[in-house]
């Protein structure tokens, strides 16, 4: 973590100029006035991308300061005591830094701050749980591009070829041209059968025939969080069947808003549990903290690349704390 003091003759001065040097992901840490001049203390994450000059302003000018303004009352609640930095300011920093919003940073140090702990993995444990797959048919819905039938590849394999379970797959995704094509592939290649369901009925015709099977699979259409038409399709199709889960699969590569929204619209098919996908591709992992808290929902896996079955973990309370602190495990190379 960078961090730096400025010291300005008004507070919008220094914000200028902590926003010029260390760009938008600066995060206060401390201001104090000493006679005419304001002195800002400000951080950024040292694994931050330099500032980026040729990202653009926003246009709404009165929205933006909002913005701003908010940010920075969550920074000096991130911070409390008033304007001086405690100890849990840097770590307040650190998770702003690392993606986690200003609202769940600041409660996650004030929660710290209340137990008197100093170990913020006992927070993180009481946030995280994990959970283990437990129906014979297991669903994986979530936004378009999200890794879903990537993720259901890995986890077919792994049912089939590590824990040597009978394995099906179903696919209900028929919506693009071409959409069976890349499930087709991998049921060829791990010799695993495959139906494709599109309504109620073929579904369930799906299942019956596949009764001999210890794992079903089922892989959905990519369709927009906001295609609630789409979602409640799917609902439809699954709500009778017995002995099935949900299970929503998320790409961290998504803005934090995006992804809490798909959780949201997805929730209407109650998911079990999430997966996280992409974490190889992103740096800034604590918007787990934020999707964990405002679902309630445990976590089943994670992926962590393209390669299939290799690329993924199943979830485990020190991997997934491991992910939101310790920000470099799973960087190829360093920044
Ligand atoms: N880097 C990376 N890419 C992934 C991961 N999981 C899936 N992908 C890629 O993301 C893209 C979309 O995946 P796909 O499974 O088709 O998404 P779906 O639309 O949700 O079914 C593909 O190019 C995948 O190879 C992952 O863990 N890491
Ligand atoms: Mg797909």
């Amino acid at each position: 973590m960078q961090i730096k003091t400025y010291e300005a003759s008004s507070i919008q001065e220094a914000l200028e100029m902590i926003k010029r040097d260390l760009g938008d992901s600066a995060v206060v840490l401390s201001t104090a006035r000493r006679g005419k001049v304001v002195e800002v203390v400000a951080a950024r994450d040292g694994c931050e991308p330099s500032p980026a000059r040729w990202r653009e302003l926003p246009t709404d000018l009165g929205s933006w300061e909002l913005r701003e303004a908010i940010s920075i009352l969550f920074d000096l609640m991130g911070q409390q005591g008033g304007f001086k930095p405690d100890a849990w300011a840097p770590l307040y920093g650190q998770l702003v830094a690392r993606g986690m919003s200003r609202a769940g940073a600041s409660r996650l140090t004030n929660r710290l701050r209340g137990l008197k702990s100093h170990d913020v993995r006992v927070v993180l444990g009481e946030l995280v749980r994990i959970y283990e797959f437990r129906s014979k048919i297991r669903v994986l819905i979530g936004p378009t591009g999200a890794g879903k039938t990537t993720t259901l590849a890995k986890l077919a394999a792994i049912s089939a070829f590590t824990h040597g379970e009978k394995v099906a797959l179903i696919t209900t995704d028929t919506h693009r041209i071409g959409a069976t094509d890349q499930i087709k592939v991998y049921s060829r290649i791990m010799n695993l059968p495959l139906a494709v369901a599109t309504d109620v009925d073929s579904f369930k015709k799906a299942v019956d025939r596949f009764s001999d099977r210890d794992v079903i699979y089922v892989d959905t259409p990519g369709r927009a969080f906001s295609d609630r038409d789409a979602i409640s399709g799917l609902a439809e199709i699954f709500g009778g069947q017995g002995d099935l889960e949900t299970c929503l699969v998320l790409s961290l590569t998504s803005h934090l808003e995006h992804l809490l929204f798909s959780a949201r619209e997805y929730g209407v098919l109650r998911p079990k549990s999430i997966i996280f996908t992409k974490v190889d591709e992103c740096l800034n992992r604590g918007a787990i903290c934020d999707v964990l808290e405002h679902t309630g929902l445990p976590v089943s896996w994670w992926t962590t690349g393209q390669n299939v079955p290799d690329d993924i973990e199943q979830a485990n309370l020190e991997g997934i704390i491991e992910l939101i602190l310790g920000g470099l495990t799973w960087i190829k190379q360093p920044c």
